[in-house]
């Protein structure tokens, strides 16, 4: 089999299952990214997301055997709903980030990945392969910046100079010496955009975060969120898309290229006080067909809290004291405390004073004290 001509057969078969970038790298070992990853545990910048085996997130050779190249793919997202339902005042709405609208996107790209790896085999029974998408041990990011997809911004994610950085990113392992592309040039310059809107200063310098401080991070933790991260994520249920949105290679992206990421605004930006009272069946049904309801309800439902914090919805004491007063969660009642002292009108001083001759748990306590004493 010509390797040139396979090359070019895959790209053209990418091009028809919807696939809207491809590029070709080695197999080769990631020095650069192995110090990265180490520099990046000693000083606990890492969300632990992470895989945790750094020498096999950086020896593509340990992963699959014979591994001589690694293929890696690009697809493209929307950014903007074509009914963007209004939060207003009684029926506030939070917002999913954009990676989470539409169908999982592991699902997508998997089944993309699957597709080719089918051709390969069709034309090379004898190939081996090994996908992955997000979860897998590879860096995403990294391969695609060697395989050509795009340059690695500042604001960490992959820019592509065709879809900007709204894309998903996966990859193919395979043993097939395919010849490498090259990577593309760094268009950032002198821009600081995406360092200078990061409301949380996760980005602490160009390319480089404190994952344990990135919104993003923050909005998938199941415990209490610490007290001054509350009020700046404001109504995000999950995720955070500041950083992309500020950047000028953003600026009028929106690719509507695949039906299955079109985002459903009652679930991309969900009404708040439903969630409050929604069950695990109710928000599976809902919202276990996307890529932010892999942590469950709980971080979702704090962060509904949270919102609703933010915006002092009146309208929602009464659905806040039931948390209160009924949640099995400490961290719930514990926030919903803190959302009735932001709220802070006279019902919602009563409400917590009214708790706070029931509740037992330490911490719950310490917030509704810290909520009156606002
Ligand atoms: C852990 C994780 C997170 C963590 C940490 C993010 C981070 N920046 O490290 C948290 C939860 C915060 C997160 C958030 C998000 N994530 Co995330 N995440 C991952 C995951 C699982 C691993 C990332 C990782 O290993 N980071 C460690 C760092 C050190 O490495 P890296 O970023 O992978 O690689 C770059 C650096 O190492 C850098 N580098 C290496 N050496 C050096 C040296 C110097 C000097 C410099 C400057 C840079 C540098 O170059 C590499 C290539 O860009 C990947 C999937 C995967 N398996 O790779 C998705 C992934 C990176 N996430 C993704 C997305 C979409 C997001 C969010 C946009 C989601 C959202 N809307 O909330 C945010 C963006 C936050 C941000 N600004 O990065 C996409 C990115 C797509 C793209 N176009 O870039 C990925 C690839 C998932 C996917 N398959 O599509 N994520
Ligand atoms: S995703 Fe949000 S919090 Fe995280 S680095 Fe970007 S702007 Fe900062
Ligand atoms: S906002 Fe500016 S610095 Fe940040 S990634 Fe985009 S171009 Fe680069």
């Amino acid at each position: 089999m010509n390797v040139e001509q396979l090359k070019q057969d895959i790209i053209e078969y990418a091009k028809e299952i919807g696939i809207d970038k491809i590029g070709f790298t080695t197999a080769d070992p990631f020095t650069t990214l192995k110090e990265r990853l180490i520099k990046q545990q000693q000083l606990n910048y890492q969300s632990g997301f992470e895989e945790p085996d750094i020498d096999k997130r950086t020896n593509p050779a340990l992963l699959l055997e014979g591994a001589a190249s690694i293929i890696s793919i690009a697809v493209a997202y929307p950014t903007r709903m074509k009914e963007n339902p209004k939060g207003k005042k009684g029926a506030r709405r939070g917002l999913f980030a954009r990676a989470s609208w539409g169908e999982d996107y592991h699902t997508v790209l998997r089944n993309r990945l699957q597709k080719l790896e089918e051709f390969i085999k069709s034309k090379i029974p004898e190939a081996r392969t090994k996908s992955m998408v997000d979860t897998g041990e590879l860096s995403d990011r990294a391969v695609a910046e060697r395989a050509g997809i795009g340059w690695s911004g500042k604001n960490c994610a992959i820019i592509t100079p065709e879809y900007g950085s709204f894309v998903y990113l996966g990859e193919m392992i395979t043993n097939i010496p395919f010849e490498p592309d090259q990577p593309i040039e760094d268009l950032c310059g002198d821009c600081n955009k995406c360092l200078e809107a990061c409301p949380t200063g996760a980005l602490v310098q160009g390319g480089q975060i404190n994952a344990k401080i990135c919104i993003s991070y923050l909005t998938q933790t199941k415990d209490f969120l610490p007290e001054q991260y509350r009020s700046v994520i404001g109504n995000r249920l999950y995720g955070c898309d500041t950083c992309q949105i500020v950047c000028p290679y953003n600026r009028g992206v929106d690719f509507h290229l695949h039906e299955e990421l079109e985002p459903e605004p009652e679930i991309a930006k969900p009404l708040l006080t439903p969630l409050l009272s929604i069950s695990n069946r109710e928000f599976k049904e809902k919202f276990g067909r996307t890529s932010g309801a892999w942590r469950g309800k709980k971080p979702i439902q704090r962060n509904a809290i949270i919102a609703l914090g933010h915006f002092k919805e009146e309208s929602a004491i009464d659905d806040l004291q039931k948390v209160l007063k009924d949640d099995p969660r400490p961290v719930i009642r514990g926030t919903a405390a803190w959302a009735l002292g932001r709220i802070g009108t006279e019902k919602a001083k009563e409400v917590l004073l009214n708790a706070l001759e029931k509740e037992k748990d330490e911490e719950v306590l310490n917030e509704i004290e810290l909520a009156l004493a606002k």
